[in-house]
């Protein structure tokens, strides 16, 4: 079982907007993240620098690396681009994070 975790950042006066939208995941994009291999997945906000901080287990054998050709995915990154940072693909600038710490 892998842990990622990476950031991501939010535009400003998009706080509410992202948790709102988070809230009403679609059922297809939860359906595509979960048949991929992730679950227990987190997206925390730090709302001093909007940089959203996530963490997801990754079974092994998932296939995460193949999500950005599935069609919920892409249509979600496009419905998510005007409140995120994100590259010409419209998906979102993901930087990983590095473990430094974990207590099972
Ligand atoms: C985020 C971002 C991520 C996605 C989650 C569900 O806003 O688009 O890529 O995995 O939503």
């Amino acid at each position: 079982m892998i842990r990622h975790a990476f950031k991501m950042k939010l535009k400003k006066g998009f706080e509410e907007e992202y948790k709102r939208r988070h809230d009403a995941l679609w059922p297809e994009l939860e359906k595509a993240l979960k048949e991929a291999g992730i679950h227990d997945y987190s997206i925390f906000l730090d709302e001093e620098t909007l940089t959203l901080f996530a963490v997801q287990k990754l079974e092994p054998g998932h296939t995460s690396s193949q999500l950005p050709e599935h069609p919920a995915v892409k249509k979600w990154w496009k419905y998510m681009a005007d409140i995120m940072d994100t590259n010409p693909d419209h998906s979102p600038v993901a930087i990983p994070l590095t473990e430094v710490f974990y207590l099972k």
